[in-house]
């Protein structure tokens, strides 16, 4: 149990049959052809297209298994140090056309199943997505594999294999409606069951002391998780890296065989039942989420998993290499990445094996642990920085919460004693900083708080550390009413880690100047901006060939995909009229394309000359999809008023197309896709508009309709309030397809606006450094609702879009009674700068070869927005890690 060698050097070695690196297409239909009849997973006698799409993926995994081999043993070798991304989400999407992409085998693929008659774009389709993940940061960490495995660095990635991914979303006429989400059904060729790889995992129980005078940590439950392990094949190299999903399982002498002969069935299988449970959902959450004990044992299992395999190879590395396990040279051999504060019991849990298990000192552990963990900051919104209830967390892992109480302990004394802090305000400085939140402050350290000196002097001096009158006076302590304990991760995580990071310019100032900003005036050095990325594989490359065509032709080269910086090639013919036609028509063949997809989904028929405006993202107040059907409202209530005639010449012919799924209980963010589906109804269906305005809500946004929209997409939506979205990475692929974004000064559209020009970009709106004000202002009632605002409003109260009670959603703009917090997100305020955008975009549109040149611009700017930049600059400034290529 436990072992993590993968001593693929012993032992004898096998010849493959077939030669699974062939690429040309005989010998990879061959390939197909044998997996059809020798590892059927369905009938070995048909050859239907998901049969296809079976061998097809199985050869290709042949191909990666190879490569995935030699990488491991070349690592193995070489033992340099390695960076662990630890993340509840990754958000990988399809595999089969991402591997044949980087592997450059789409030629060979396509003649070999054209061979079996079958087109290789049609088997594509039959994968259904791998949706571990709800959003930017779960598809942040699949992007980050991408590189890093394209990049030749040494790295694991590690997380959750959950049985059921993200939700499938349905969309009727009641709204939204969630379905569970089947991904392994079928079989999921691309990953390897590593029954070999398994660890114990412990919950509850209680903390003894034991004969040495160690705690031990006994009791409770006991189930085992077991390594499912990827491969991440990166492009144009052979460097194939592993993602590795933990499973819950309990182990054989957990079924109670003499209760199932008793005939107590369920009794008998409780314990298995109980261990397995842990992996089955995807904690739907997406920034708004309440905690849920099982989301802490999943976060547990997660990190305790990872811990134990991450050690037990510097282990097995250490005494090859030398005989002796150095724990000094652990932080040189390991960096460990937590994605957000959901893995943060990586910290305890390597201090807990460090201590507990390995029997190092208390302060050498600290020092390895704070050398080793970095932490990644993906949100400000107060409600998604994780607080558990101190006693949820003390019953389910009581050892770590010791471990806990000391880390808080001893970072109470360094406050405390900091001479950066003004004495008059340690005591606030405690409550925000600590760790453990309500909690007294230890005895011991009492003596140190400020009020513990001698009263009562008017200008407060800061109490010595065990001086007699501080420990004398008793401090004055105020009768309060109970607040919950807490544990609070993201404290946590700051104290721990060696470096904090936003993924934003904007984002990361935030985090030091509001979010962390105690944490930063103790520890400035910690704090860094790592500016999200997104691969130029699949998000240009494979998803949109026909614009990839032009670009090679245009820069004379594809070696754009691995130097995304050539991109800016382009901007000198920017001008140039052939490459605008080209241009034009490989974004035309796309919107063909997806007009198909959306007849297919919806059955609405919309027109490739319109402008394509799409806005995709998880549907949320502070993202402000609102507005967005509150404009397309404001658009046809304009056009309703005109004639005919006026209504062409003031208008340019749109599609406004929205996707997204929202949380099951989010209420507001489930009636804005109501009234987005209501507005489509009657809007699609009014033929005095005809295709001068059509509304489309696409159902089931995912990676692989992602795929579909962006390359199709003229202009797209970034409107959350300024200083509410951390980054966005969305904004980062439309504009690399060449898609002109309308948006707000927040997260990486600031970034993008720098990159890609002012003039190609359509601001609007309020910066983050005055939103505090406004909504102050807000609530004294000072501020005045344009017109134009007001009347969208009654429009849709006058029951145009059907009788739904939409009370409560337009109510929340206004304050009312009951309808919570008064426009909190500034959808009225910034209502008029956004029509007036809107209008400009127009105007924009109607000179083709202006929007043609802002659409080149904008892919030309996009080169910093490539993944491979943000992993090179983590591994520089902050994982310590270098590329090692296979020789
Ligand atoms: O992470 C992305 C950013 O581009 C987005 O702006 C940001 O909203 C997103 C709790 C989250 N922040 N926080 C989450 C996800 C799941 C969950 O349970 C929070 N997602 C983001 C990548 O940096």
């Amino acid at each position: 149990k436990g072992k993590a060698a993968d001593t693929s050097d012993h032992g004898k070695s096998i010849k493959p049959i077939a030669n699974p690196s062939a690429d040309d297409a005989s010998s990879v239909a061959s390939n197909i052809k044998y997996h059809a009849e020798y590892t059927p997973t369905f009938s070995p006698l048909k050859f239907d297209i998901q049969k296809a799409y079976a061998a097809t993926a199985e050869s290709v995994r042949d191909n990666l298994i190879l490569r995935w081999n030699e990488t491991y043993k070349h690592l193995h070798q070489v033992n340099p140090k390695h960076i662990h991304y630890l993340s509840m989400e990754f958000l990988q999407g399809r595999a089969l056309s991402n591997a044949v992409g980087n592997l450059e085998l789409r030629d060979a693929y396509g003649a070999a199943l054209q061979k079996f008659g079958y087109d290789l774009e049609e088997v594509y389709e039959q994968e259904p997505d791998a949706a571990l993940g709800n959003g930017g940061l779960g598809r942040l960490a699949s992007c980050f594999l991408d590189s890093l495995a394209t990049l030749n660095y040494p790295a694991w990635g590690y997380g959750l294999r959950y049985k059921y991914g993200l939700f499938h979303q349905t969309i009727t006429k009641d709204g939204q409606g969630e379905v569970a989400e089947k991904w392994l059904e079928l079989g999921h060729p691309w990953e390897v069951v590593r029954n070999d790889i398994v660890y114990p995992i412990k919950f509850y129980g209680k903390t003894v002391e034991g004969y040495n005078g160690k705690k031990e940590w006994v009791g409770g439950e006991d189930i085992s998780v077991v390594a499912y392990d990827v491969p991440i094949p990166g492009y144009q190299t052979k460097n194939t890296i592993s993602l590795r999903l933990w499973q819950t399982k309990a182990s054989a002498e957990d079924f109670n065989l003499d209760a199932f002969n008793r005939g107590e069935h369920e009794a008998a299988a409780r314990a298995l039942n109980n261990a397995e449970k842990i992996c089955f959902v995807l904690y739907p959450g997406d920034e708004s989420e309440e905690g849920k004990a099982l989301r802490l044992k999943q976060q547990y299992v997660l990190c305790s998993a990872s811990l134990q395999d991450i050690i037990a190879r510097f282990k097995e590395r250490s005494l090859a290499s030398g005989g002796k396990v150095n724990w000094d040279s652990f932080p040189s051999k390991v960096a460990i990445q937590m994605n957000d504060t959901h893995p943060t019991l990586s910290a305890p849990e390597l201090m807990r094996i460090l201590v507990d298990v390995e029997g190092l000192s208390w302060d050498q552990s600290w020092q390895i642990t704070q050398a080793t963990v970095a932490y990644t900051n993906h949100t400000v919104l107060p409600e998604a920085l994780e607080k558990w209830p101190l006693d949820i967390f003390q019953k389910l892992l009581p050892r770590h919460y010791e471990i806990i109480e000391r880390i808080d302990h001893e970072f109470i004394e360094q406050i405390l004693t900091c001479e950066k802090f003004a004495a008059s305000d340690l005591e606030k400085r405690v409550h925000h900083m600590r760790i453990l939140h309500n909690v007294d402050i230890p005895s011991d350290l009492k003596s140190l708080l400020p009020s513990a000196a001698p009263a009562p002097t008017p200008a407060k001096t800061p109490a010595k550390k065990g001086s007699e009158e501080a420990s004398a006076t008793a401090p004055v302590v105020e009768k309060k009413v109970e607040k919950p304990k807490t544990v609070r991760m993201a404290n946590l995580c700051v104290v721990a880690a060696h470096t904090v990071n936003g993924v934003a310019a904007i984002h990361s100032e935030i985090v030091k100047d509001e979010v962390f900003n105690d944490f930063y005036k103790l520890w400035p050095h910690k704090f860094q901006n790592k500016t999200n990325g997104v691969t130029p594989r699949r998000w240009l490359r494979f998803c949109n060939p026909e614009l990839s065509k032009v670009i090679t032709k245009w820069l004379g080269s594809e070696d754009w995909v691995l130097n995304t910086d050539k991109l800016a090639g382009l901007k000198k013919y920017a001008d140039d009229k052939q490459l605008h036609r080209e241009w034009f028509q490989a974004k035309r063949a796309n919107k063909i394309k997806l007009a198909a997809y959306v007849k297919e989904k919806t059955g609405y028929t919309i027109s490739p000359d319109s402008l394509f405006d799409i806005q995709v993202k998880r549907i949320h107040e502070y993202k402000r999809q609102l507005l967005n059907i509150l404009g397309v409202i404001h658009r046809y209530k304009k056009m309703k008023e005109m004639s005919a005639k006026e209504r062409k010449e003031k208008f340019v012919p749109r599609v406004s197309m929205f996707g997204g799924k929202a949380f099951a209980t989010y209420m507001q963010a489930k009636r804005i896709v109501k009234l987005i589906t209501d507005v489509a109804a009657t809007v699609n269906n009014d033929p005095e508009i005809g295709d001068l305005m059509k509304v489309i809500f696409v159902p089931d946004y995912n990676v692989s309709v992602a795929e579909v929209l962006i390359p199709a997409s003229e202009l797209s939506e970034h409107i959350s309030t300024a200083g509410m979205e951390a980054s966005g990475t969305s904004n980062m692929k439309f504009c690399m397809n060449g898609c002109v974004l309308i948006g707000t000064l927040d997260g990486a559209n600031v970034e993008i606006r720098e990159e890609v020009g002012e003039e190609n970009f359509f601001l609007f709106g309020a910066r983050a450094d005055e939103i505090a004000g406004l909504r102050e202002e807000r609530s004294k009632g000072k501020f005045k609702p344009s017109p134009e605002f007001e009347a969208v409003k009654k429009f849709i109260r006058s029951g145009v879009f059907g009788s739904y009670d939409y009370d409560p959603l337009i109510g929340s703009l206004e304050g009312n009674e009951g309808f919570g917090r008064a426009d909190y997100f500034l959808v009225g305020k910034d209502f008029p700068a956004y029509i007036k955008a809107q209008e400009e975009v127009d105007e924009a549109y109607r000179d083709m070869d202006r929007w043609t040149r802002m659409s080149i611009m904008n892919t030309a700017g996009s080169p910093f927005f490539s993944s491979d930049r943000t992993i090179h600059q983590y591994a520089q400034d902050i994982w310590g890690i270098k590329p090692h290529p296979l020789p």
